[in-house]
């Protein structure tokens, strides 16, 4: 039987999966079930309520949110979800992800979104950051985490060649 999702990536357009993908690949990797949707604000708002508003009581536990642009989908999210979100601002092509990063970031006080850096290594690291959130509740899985952290550390070279 596959494992419900407990984690929700959503994003702005099909021409974000390319930078998304990398979130899911590494929630893959450390074995969290996910599910991935595309979900926009402007152009499929009741899309992104109807998401938003179940997530919580479908069973998801995080949802990691990436956009490009005038990038309101992780800040509509948070609005509307008490789980946490995770922003990952889309490299886009007119200013280098600059607008989304600062769309994302930029919140006002009381409607949190944890911002990520600007395109691949932002959604490696969503996937990272949701597994060490979700691995505070979960043994298995942060024995896993920590498994991947010290990979990561051991193929390091101490010399360039
Ligand atoms: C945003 O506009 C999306 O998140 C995407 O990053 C950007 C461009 O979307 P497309 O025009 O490629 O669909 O909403």
């Amino acid at each position: 039987m596959t494992p419900a999702p407990r984690v929700g990536i959503i994003m702005g357009s099909r021409s974000d999966w390319e930078t998304m993908r990398h979130a899911a690949a590494m929630l893959d990797e450390l074995g969290i079930a996910h599910e991935v949707k595309i979900v926009s604000a402007h152009r499929t708002p009741r899309r992104l309520y109807d998401y938003a508003e179940t997530a919580a009581e479908r069973g998801l536990q995080l949802l990691i949110a990436g956009a490009g642009g005038a990038a309101h989908l992780p800040g509509m999210a948070a609005a509307m979800t008490p789980l946490p979100v995770l922003g990952v601002p889309v490299e886009s092509k007119a200013l280098n992800g600059l607008d989304s990063l600062l769309s994302i970031v930029q919140m006002p006080g009381g409607v949190p979104v944890a911002t990520l850096a600007i395109g691949k290594p932002g959604a490696i690291n969503a996937g990272l950051l949701a597994a060490a959130i979700l691995a505070l509740g979960d043994a298995a899985l942060a024995t896993r985490l920590a498994e991947w952290r010290a990979r990561q550390t051991e193929n390091v070279a101490e010399h360039p060649e």
